[in-house]
This record gives structure tokens, sequence and C-alpha cells, in this order.
């Protein structure tokens, strides 16, 4: 049995994970650990630790306390919240991994942390994003994400960590929101169609970005840890995508269930400038053929799934 600690458990992939895993591994198997125990309440059914990962000497007492196997690294400042605070961002995003990466050392974890398509740059080729090409991101996140990916790489060669990591693109998803990216727009718009049937996006028409529904995102994490590594050439960090879209084509895909939906903009110049540093469209293959990556969910299942659900707050009164 295996007993896993997730770091960032209270953020908008962390509170699906722990769920999951514990599905899985047992409840009582899988530690939920935040510095925010406010954010964890849908996770009190097994153990919960507060930690700010930033101190590695609490971090440290968790994983020996709970004979930790495996650590789940999500924390981050997404991308544009980043940029509001570089100094910040490093601070947590770098100084919660290398603490995950130290004490995995030294107790022998596996790490999983994710990337992101952040760690790809302006220079970066923008349709069908090879798995091994130019990185060369131009925001703070983007360089934690590469500084992440080479760093836990490192470990792996140096010290026999087993680390590993994906590339998550945008991540959709109706039970916690996310906060500070340039892919929100694609979360929000979904609330705000059944609220309002209209949305003003802050990122243009035109603007192609990689996304992913969020169960296919939660069992790429898990299917990694569990993938053979002796078939992995690759370990930090995998591509991985289930669609591409613009504003326009997920407008019109709302349209088909919300006719009177309306779509409008509002660019929000940050955003957009981080958007149109990152890929169109990434090429997985690599995942797929090493790991099994495959993704159920397109856009049309997606949406009618978030809309559902999401209706189905509304209808509570909870949003
Ligand atoms: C962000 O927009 O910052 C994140 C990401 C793509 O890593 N959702």
């Amino acid at each position: 049995m295996k007993n896993i600690l997730v770091v960032g458990a209270g953020g908008q992939i962390g509170s699906e994970l722990v769920p999951f895993l514990r599905n899985t591994y047992g409840v009582n198997n899988v530690v939920a650990a935040d510095i925010d125990e406010s954010k964890c309440k849908n996770l009190s059914d097994g153990p919960f630790e507060k930690l700010d990962a930033t101190d590695g000497k609490t971090f440290a007492e968790i994983v020996k306390k709970h004979k930790i196997d495996a650590i789940y690294n999500m924390v981050a400042l997404l991308s544009a919240t980043g940029e509001k605070n570089p100094e910040l961002a490093w601070k947590i995003n770098m100084g919660a991994l290398e603490n995950s990466l130290n004490i995995a050392k030294e107790n022998k974890c596996a790490v999983f942390t994710p990337s992101s398509i952040g760690a790809f740059g302006p220079t970066t080729p923008m349709d069908n994003t090879p798995q091994d090409t130019i990185m060369q991101p131009n925001t703070i996140y983007g360089v934690c994400k590469v500084s992440g990916e080479l760093l836990s790489n490192y470990y792996y060669e140096r010290f026999g960590v087993d680390t590993r990591s994906v590339r998550f693109p945008g991540i959709i998803s109706n039970v916690t929101l996310p906060g500070g990216g340039t892919t929100d727009y694609a979360v929000e718009i979904y609330y705000e169609a059944i609220k309002q049937q209209k949305y003003t996006s802050n990122l243009d028409k035109g603007t192609f970005l990689d996304m992913m529904y969020m169960p296919d995102a939660i069992k790429a994490c898990a299917d990694l840890m569990e993938a053979d590594p002796a078939k992995l050439k690759h370990r930090n960090s995998f591509n991985i995508t289930a669609m591409s879209f613009d504003p326009e084509i997920i407008g019109d895909e709302i349209r088909k269930h919300i006719p009177e939906f309306k779509l409008s903009y509002d660019v929000d110049p940050v955003k957009q400038a981080i958007a149109n540093s990152w890929p169109n469209s990434m090429d997985d293959s690599c995942a797929r053929e090493e790991w099994g990556w495959n993704p159920k969910y397109n856009l049309a299942e997606m949406t009618i799934d978030m809309l559902e659900k999401i209706q189905e707050k509304h209808d509570k009164g909870l949003i």
C-alpha cells in the first residue's frame, strides 16, 4: 500500500486529485496538505496537514510522520498572478519544488510536479509543438516551470529520485475555480453562460490554446506515476493535450445548448501577451507512446458535462 502526500490540496487540481487518489489507494493513505485549511473542507474524510510548502522543516516532519512514498506537489502561483509579483512566484513555485525534491531524496519518495504549456515561449514552434524543442519562456511562471523540469531531471539523474511530470494545458473543471491563470477564461465562460447567458472574454478571438477536462488531467497524474519506469524515455516533462480551441469555438459549442449565449471581448493585454507566447497546439505523441496517455473528453463531451454540473450548482443556489 502506498502513502501519498498531496501538497496544495485545496487548489484547482488538488481538490479533485485527492478524492481520486483516496478512491484508488484508500482514504487514510492519502494525506491532503495545504496552507489554507478552509480550502480543504471537501477533503475532511481523510488525513489533513496544514503546510506552507516553503517551510522545509514542517514539510519533512509530515513526510516522516505519514511514511510517505510519493509526493504530489501541486503548489503554484499561476501565470497572470506571477506577473503581478514575480519574486513571490519564484519563491513559492521553486521553494515548494526544491523542498519536495530534497525531502524526496532524504525519504526515498517519488515526486510528481506539474509543468505547463507556460514552459514554452515565443521562440517555440507554435503548432503541433514537439516534445523536445526550444523553451525560452518570457513569464516568471514559465521560467519556474522550465527550471523545475531541469531540476527534477537533475534529481533523477544525480540522486535517483523518481521524478515525473506533465506539461498541463489549461484545465477546465467545475469543482474548484482556478485563480490567476491565463486560461481561466475557458472555465469562467461556462459559469457565466449558466448565470447570465453572456460572457466577456479577456483573450481575443483567434487565440488558440491547448485545453483539457479535469477527469483526464487527474488520470494523467495517476497514470504517469504508475507507469513502468523502463518505458519512460522522458520524465520531466511530457506534453499532454486533449483539445485546442479559441474563444469563438468554445462559444459556438456552448450555443448548441444555450442558443441565446452572447460572447463579447475586452482583451487583457497582460494575459493576451502570455497567451500569444504559448503554443496553439502541442504534439503529445511521446506521452501516448511511453505511458499510454489517451484523453477521454473532447470539447463537445466536456461542454455537456460542464453545463450540466454547473446548472446543478446554480439550481441549488451554490453559485
Ligand atoms: C495558467 O493559465 O497559468 C495555467 C497554465 C496553463 O499553466 N492554467
